[in-house]
């Protein structure tokens, strides 16, 4: 009797091993399951427009949260709902998960793609430095900014442009780290900066506003690469992520991409002329 109690009991545990073990997808698949469920997906964004904006009503725009809102309807999940981050802590966040998504612009590079599981490409764009009128210190690189030991240059805190004038020699103490475009533009106004960097479309967004005929925009930053962002999902959400890139597809070869995107100055072409795999194999 005791033997069978014993095996009765192995097989008991097996059996409840077997009913709680999730399928091959079903742990995946529910990431999904609960975003429909909860009825929204958590964004993270920057209020880098035309990247991604927050209106005073709190209303949330830009290219990076029209796409992904558009598709999240199409998945089952009614809405976004946004969560402003410095880009230096949208992956922690997203790790940790107060985010589903990040959706802000956060462009895909090596030791980014090791980190997160990026949709296919979205948004993509150069580099752009802004300085006052007649650009005084002739910067046209980063390099320039690192060759004038008297100079400062501002950029967003774990931002590729950060990294950028690090990795192009600039010492620390002139890379001032900047919390927002108002923030950068006024530093520069102010003589604090003598340069603030930024993607293309994100200073020409800013100039187009401060109407101050004293900037001046150096753009493409020679020898800075073209970068694209794509929605970054956390390791192990694959399949949301894989979803959503079916989604993604569809709306690009409709042509739905494009009028989401090209009214903020993006280029579909652009995004759709690259790959996931060859950004984050990029050096
Ligand atoms: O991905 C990044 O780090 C950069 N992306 C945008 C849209 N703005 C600045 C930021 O450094």
């Amino acid at each position: 009797m005791k033997k069978l109690g014993i095996l009765a009991g192995v097989a008991g545990l097996a059996l409840a091993a077997v009913l709680t073990a999730p399928t091959a997808g079903s742990a995946d698949d529910s990431k999904l399951e609960q975003l429909k469920a909860q009825g929204f997906a958590r964004v993270a964004i920057a209020n880098e427009p035309p990247y991604t904006a927050v209106a005073a009503d709190g209303k949330v725009s830009g290219a990076a949260p029209d796409v992904a809102r558009e598709i999240f309807k199409r998945l089952g999940v009614g809405d976004i709902v946004a969560s402003i981050s410095e880009y230096g802590a949208m992956i922690p966040g997203l790790q940790a998960g107060r985010f589903d998504v990040v959706t802000a612009g956060l462009f895909m590079k090596p030791e980014r793609c090791a980190a997160v599981a990026y949709s296919e490409p979205v948004l993509c764009d150069a580099e752009a430095m802004l300085v006052k009128k007649g650009n005084p210190k002739g910067f046209k690189s980063y390099e320039d900014v690192a060759k004038d030991t008297s100079a400062t240059i501002g950029a967003p805190g774990g931002g590729t442009e950060e990294k950028l004038a690090l990795n192009a020699g600039v010492p620390r103490e002139r890379v001032i780290v900047v919390p927002d475009g108002q923030s950068g533009l006024k530093m520069l106004q102010d003589g604090r900066i003598d340069a603030y960097s930024l993607p293309v479309l994100s200073i020409n967004d800013l100039v187009k506003k401060a109407n101050d005929p004293n900037l001046e925009v150096i753009a493409p930053v020679q020898g800075a690469p073209v970068y694209c962002d794509g929605a970054a999902f956390k390791k192990g959400d694959e399949a949301l992520r894989d979803a959503y890139d079916v989604e993604l597809a569809k709306l690009k070869k409709s042509g739905e991409f494009a009028k989401i995107i090209e009214p903020y100055g993006f280029s579909a072409a652009a995004a759709m002329s690259t790959t996931r795999d060859k950004l984050c194999a990029a050096k």
